[in-house]
């Protein structure tokens, strides 16, 4: 088709920026695509209509930029995940396009509620936690840092559940976040990839009289695109966001109904389209459960196959494959594309096993996430021979030759051998999936300098040993497009007044300049009062959800993440009823009032995770209700922490807990998205927070606790916790306290999973920790009541966060491991 030439009209109304033609295509929108007038319109059409109005500007932009790629056959980074965590997509994609003042200007011409219109968007909750949001931190800066890239990944029907809180427990809620049609995404019904499961293979001569495999499956689905812009901040640049929903073949139920098999068409159709019906809502990995596997084959075939159809498309073969992709593995859960682009390449398209192992490793980078040994990934050999008996074949001659280049490597030493191995044979045969990752893969690294050195020296320590050059560090980072001009527009402007300039949008290290100000008692108050205008907002905002409105003026001193025993939230709560009884017995002691806000979801089948929910809302219900105590202390549970909801706490927080374990948090990523918003920090020596502290300065940063290397050596010397219970008096009373039944209406059974565990195991040493942590909260607290100090720590946190913006991140990425240049797209 010839493009016609463009009327000014329409040039006006799809992509102009001014505030008429945004206005003209709001209600065209309204009335042509939602097919509404405004006296009838839903707040959803509302929305849709804003939405439409954005989309048709990143459309624009985003085809530009494929254009532009395809002319200078740039290399391009794809990032695989099973999971990203995008958060609501209007607000950061006015943003990034540069226009949220006119567009609510253009709203107020309408006579729109702009914030209501924000407010109405479901997030897309496709990840759990950390793994998932740094995936949608990559997307947002690699578009921002001009990077060419497609996220590839699931597009499922049912993201994270919603958490709601019901008597103090948690109750799962699935997540209908398609319900009201999805207006950012492009279906590609054409751009459909078969997929197969199970079955058997077999030996046949080709045309030239070579042997080779062929896998006949016993099912095939297929996998559909679906497309999502991602658009960078103050850039033409625009990516993909490419996501594969799973469906039945059409020929597959035609056979089977014409032998008259209704059920078994249904069947089939069902079975085919379960595999992206649901995310897995565990943050460990859920052993041995087949259709994770499936989800994990699934997404990493299309996404395969859809880059060779780009290079072929290109280049016409497929010998330099690995010249214009850079796979990014994101942990574990794509670790089968070692096995998949081997087959891809050997089987259906015929090349040799050494020259597509060369592209395969070149082409591969892996990043680890995690040290809980736990959370290492493995697959029953049994399930893997049942579901892909090909890749199992595939691994094994993998596993062969790398298993006799170790054995020349290291004579004799078969212990290493066996540890190194693909293959775990101790009990029931399993892959190890980060091993195929490891071997198929230049590139392999952690994601703080602490876990990168952990990862060493623990979990892949025999690969480092193999090939130390392959190792390198990344530290996370994260976008400060959302989590600060979006989620904190106040706190935007000032340092943007402050400083003179909005390049630290761009350039987080720009955020230095911030330094020279720190001590200026107008820009002191002016800070404050940017953080008490947000402590009011999320005060009004929690009130209106749970009833109980805290008190801005207070300290909010808040822990937001996954709950889990390692991040310990629980040490948190021992503190809390610490605190709780120093009052008690001395109502008029000097003390900071102080709100405890909690925010984060547990897996559902994670008992003592829920058992630490209900227990955090037990101890508010007591001390929220105890006037005794009440102008001192409160405690309370954000309901549904998710994108959005982090949004509103992030500002908000005066102090932000990040108390893990040390040695277990692998980097942590909300510990930087509160210290951006001017939040300080209390912490361990984990993940991360080694290099937060040693970048905002060790007395801006409140630090306790045992270190990594300590954490080992009183592992190693045999851990008593009971012998801290009976030594510390008001350790005791309040473990105690909680195992009494006085959080819990006399119930003196209801905690005692959680209590009798830390005495007895403490596997998290949260008792080992104790006192530390305590004696550290007593600094916070004297720090809270010189206001103009603290004032001035929380703006060089802020001013002394350059290091973790995700731009910096990506830019390791992508000089370090994925040697890609930047391609500048102009709009
Ligand atoms: C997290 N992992 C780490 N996994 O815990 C955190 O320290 C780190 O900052 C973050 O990754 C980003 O690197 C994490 O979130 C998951 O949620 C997986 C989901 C799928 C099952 C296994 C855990």
């Amino acid at each position: 088709m010839n493009t016609p030439p463009r009327t000014d009209a329409r040039e006006h109304t799809r992509t102009g920026l001014s505030k008429e033609s945004l206005k003209q295509a709001y209600v065209d929108n309204l009335f042509y695509v939602q097919g509404r007038f405004p006296e009838v319109a839903t707040d959803n059409d509302l929305y849709m209509a804003a939405a439409f109005t954005v989309r048709d500007r990143l459309l624009e932009r985003w085809i530009k930029s494929a254009r532009t790629f395809k002319e200078h056959n740039s290399r391009t980074v794809c990032y695989l995940s099973a999971e990203y965590l995008l958060g609501p997509h209007l607000a950061n994609n006015m943003v990034n396009l540069g226009i949220t003042e006119i567009a609510r200007e253009a709203g107020e011409e309408l006579d729109l509620d702009f914030e209501c219109i924000l407010e109405t968007e479901e997030e897309p909750g496709l990840g759990n936690g950390g793994l998932g949001r740094l995936a949608a931190c990559y997307m947002d800066s690699l578009a921002t840092v001009q990077i060419p890239a497609i996220g590839y990944g699931i597009r499922y029907e049912f993201g994270i559940f919603d958490q709601a809180i019901v008597d103090g427990w948690q109750v799962e809620k699935s997540d209908t976040w398609l319900r009201n049609g999805n207006p950012w995404e492009v279906a590609r019904p054409k751009l459909a990839f078969d997929v197969g499961f199970g079955g058997r293979t077999e030996q046949y001569q080709d045309a030239s009289g070579r042997l080779r495999v062929r896998w006949i499956p016993h099912m095939v689905v297929i996998g559909v695109g679906y497309d999502t812009p991602i658009l960078g901040y103050g850039v033409g640049n625009t990516n993909l966001l490419r996501l594969w929903k799973s469906e039945a073949p059409e020929s597959f139920d035609f056979q089977a109904f014409n032998v008259g098999d209704y059920y078994g068409a249904v069947h089939a159709k069902i079975e085919a389209e379960t595999i992206s019906k649901v995310l897995y809502p565990n943050d460990e990995p859920e052993a041995g459960k087949e259709l994770r596997l499936k989800q994990q084959y699934f997404f990493v075939s299309c996404s395969l196959q859809d880059m060779i159809r780009l290079q072929l498309g290109i280049a016409g073969s497929l010998g330099a494959f690995h010249e214009k992709f850079a796979v990014q593995l994101n942990d574990t859960h794509p670790a089968i594309a070692v096995a998949e682009l081997m087959r891809l390449l050997m089987d259906v398209h015929g090349m040799e096993w050494d020259q597509a192992w060369n592209i395969t490793r070149r082409t591969c980078h892996f990043t680890n996430h995690t040290l809980l040994p736990e959370a290492l990934e493995t697959w029953p050999v049994a399930l893997f021979e049942r579901l892909l008996p090909r890749h199992l074949q595939i691994i094994y001659e993998i596993n062969r030759r790398f298993l006799d280049e170790v054995r020349v490597r290291y004579l004799g030493d078969d212990d290493r051998v066996a540890r190194l191995s693909l293959i775990d044979e101790g009990g029931e045969r399993r892959v190890r999936m980060a091993h195929l990752a490891a071997v198929g893969s230049s590139a392999i690294n952690g994601v703080a300098a602490l876990h990168t050195e952990l990862l060493k020296s623990t979990v892949m320590r025999d690969f480092y040993e193999l090939w130390p050059e392959r190792f390198q560090n990344v530290t996370n980072g994260v976008t400060p497009r959302r989590f600060m001009v979006v989620s904190n527009p106040r706190l935007a402007r000032l340092i943007t007044e402050t400083c003179g300039s909005d390049r630290w949008v761009r350039d987080l290290d720009c955020l230095r300049d911030l330094e020279a100000h720190a001590e200026d008692h107008g820009l002191q108050e002016r800070w404050r009062a940017v953080k008490t205008a947000a402590k009011e907002d999320l005060a009004g905002w929690l009130g209106r959800r749970t009833g109980f409105t805290p008190d801005p003026e207070s300290m909010f001193d808040v822990q937001a993440k996954r709950i889990h025993e390692y991040k310990r939230q629980h040490l948190s709560l021992l503190h809390i009823v610490w605190l709780y009884e120093q009052i008690k017995q001395n109502p008029s002691i000097e003390l900071s009032p102080r709100t405890v806000i909690f925010g984060g979801k547990a897996a559902p089948g994670y008992f003592m995770a829920k058992l630490i929910i209900k227990l955090i809302n037990a101890v508010g219900e007591v001390v929220n209700n105890d006037p005794q105590v009440n102008g001192h202390l409160r405690v309370i549970f954000m309901p549904d922490f998710n994108v959005k909801n982090g949004q509103r706490l992030y500002p908000a927080a005066d102090l932000s807990e990040q108390i893990s374990m040390a040695g277990k948090e692998a980097s942590g990523t909300g510990n930087m998205k509160f210290s951006m918003n001017g939040a300080l920090t209390i912490g361990t020596l984990d993940g991360a927070n080694v290099e937060i502290r040693d970048a905002v300065g060790h007395d801006n940063f409140f630090m306790f606790g045992l270190t990594a290397p300590e954490v080992q050596q009183r592992q190693q010397e045999g851990y008593r916790p009971w012998e801290i219970y009976k030594a510390d008096a008001e350790l005791r009373s309040v473990i105690d306290l909680i195992a009494s039944g006085l959080f819990s209406h006399g119930d003196a059974e209801l905690f005692r999973p959680l209590t009798d565990n830390l005495v007895y195991h403490d596997p998290f040493m949260v008792l080992a920790d104790f006192r530390a942590y305590v004696d550290c909260q007593r600094r916070v607290d004297h720090a809270w009541r010189a206001p103009r100090n603290w004032d001035r720590m929380s703006i060089l946190n802020t001013a002394r966060m350059g290091p973790f913006s995700s731009d910096r991140s990506i830019r390791e990425y992508a000089e370090r491991i994925w040697q890609v240049e930047p391609v500048p797209i102009e709009i």
